[in-house]
């Protein structure tokens, strides 16, 4: 484990200058755009590079960075964040396998599950893990997997990471622990117990709106190489100058955090008095009801609120169409506020009787908090709730 802090870290791990015979001590990683590399014996790769698919100098270095940062000894890093989790269950499980997943997951990963992985013959059983107890009891001898998000999107429920890792293994099962919306300066899962982390780096890390990616975490050689295997096999890698702007985004990640929560506690408690806002579900805030245990275990609650509109969905649309600095977009995590209606957007994709069952109601909105003046953002709010 590195002796350095977090912000020096994402800024240093794995871009140290090269100070080598004919090396020029670049600060900033060089962008090797080559896919493949010269070797001048048949047996010998040159530095251990053969083409980049397998491996890539600006690419390792963004794989060195998040290794250090979610304190993990290997870090891969994938196309997006589906890519990411496509490749680790591949590595993970085989057909007749059975995974224990949160009911509340970023939309897509369920569409993975329930639309790709089931036909091949993985079966997954959804879950409330915010109850820990009820992972336990949604256990099978065929399980391999538990997967959950922490906070869940997009309803922000926190999951006892710690409680869930003991459970897992306990039954002889990995833990994978989705750390998207907190991010490893906000939460370190690994620390915690989890055998696995993934990220959409395309969110936080990532910080800009600009470079999708995904990104796996882990400690454990033999589950890295099996995964590395399968990201080869599949070609599932980030791009050269996907990496760079990665590594470029990420060096800010401490400073971009910091902000994102105090705008999202702002905006939160400013809601939370509204007249026309409805359950307002953050972290941060003491009604929510895994408070303590977002404090226990996590540095900061993140940057993304969800509330209801009081009114119907029509009202929630014109508030969302009457924003002027919020776009009415989806994703999360970029310097700029985003805001979203996650049952028509971000989670159409899961049906809507499981929508009803879990609380994604039609006029639940998804926020992003920006990085951008508190006082520009509530007053985007206000105008825009007026409207209804
Ligand atoms: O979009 P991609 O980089 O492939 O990452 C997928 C993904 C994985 N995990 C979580 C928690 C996510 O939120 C996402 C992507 N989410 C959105 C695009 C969204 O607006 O919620």
């Amino acid at each position: 484990m590195s002796k350095y802090g977090f912000s020096t870290n994402s800024i240093h791990a794995g871009e140290e200058p090269d100070f080598r015979e004919g090396a020029t001590g670049d600060v900033v990683a060089p962008v090797h755009l080559s896919t493949t590399f010269a070797r001048k014996q048949v047996d010998i790769p040159t530095a251990g590079y053969e083409y980049t698919r397998s491996l890539n100098p600006t690419r390792k270095a963004l794989e060195t960075k998040l290794a250090s940062l979610e304190n993990a000894r290997y870090g891969l890093t994938f196309s997006s964040g589906l890519a990411a989790e496509t490749t680790v269950l591949l590595a993970l499980v085989k057909s007749g396998d059975h995974i224990v997943a949160f009911d509340d997951l970023y939309g897509g990963t369920k569409r993975l599950f329930n639309h790709i992985f089931n036909e091949y013959g993985i079966d997954v059983s959804y879950v409330d893990a915010s109850d820990a107890a009820s992972v336990e009891a949604a256990i099978q001898p065929n399980t391999r997997l538990v997967w959950i998000e922490s906070p869940s999107n997009p309803l922000l429920k926190v999951c006892d990471i710690r409680a869930i890792a003991g459970i897992t293994h306990q039954h002889g099962l990995l833990l994978l622990v989705d750390n998207t919306f907190l991010s490893p300066f906000f939460q370190k899962p690994l620390d915690l117990g989890a055998d696995l982390v993934v990220h959409s780096s395309t969110k936080y890390i990532g910080g800009h709106s600009d470079v999708l990616g995904g990104a796996v975490l882990l400690a454990d050689t033999a589950l890295y190489e099996q995964i590395r295997h399968r990201q080869n096999a599949v070609g599932a890698v980030l791009s050269p100058l996907d990496s760079y702007l990665t590594l470029r985004g990420v060096k800010t990640l401490a400073l971009r955090m910091e902000r994102h929560q105090q705008n999202a506690l702002s905006i939160a408690r400013y809601l939370e008095r509204h007249p026309k806002a409805n359950r307002v579900i953050y972290p941060g805030l003491a009604s929510h009801p895994q408070h303590e245990l977002s404090k226990a275990q996590s540095s900061g609650f993140g940057g993304v609120l969800s509330f209801e509109i009081k009114g119907s969905v029509v009202d929630a649309k014109k508030f969302l169409e009457s924003l002027h600095i919020f776009a009415l977009a989806e994703s999360l995590g970029g310097v700029e506020s985003l805001i979203e209606l996650p049952a028509a957007m971000t989670h159409s994709s899961v049906d809507p009787e499981t929508r009803r069952k879990t609380g994604i109601t039609d006029t639940l909105i998804r926020v992003s908090a920006g990085v951008e003046d508190i006082e520009d953002l509530i007053e985007d709010i206000e105008q825009a709730l007026k409207q209804i």
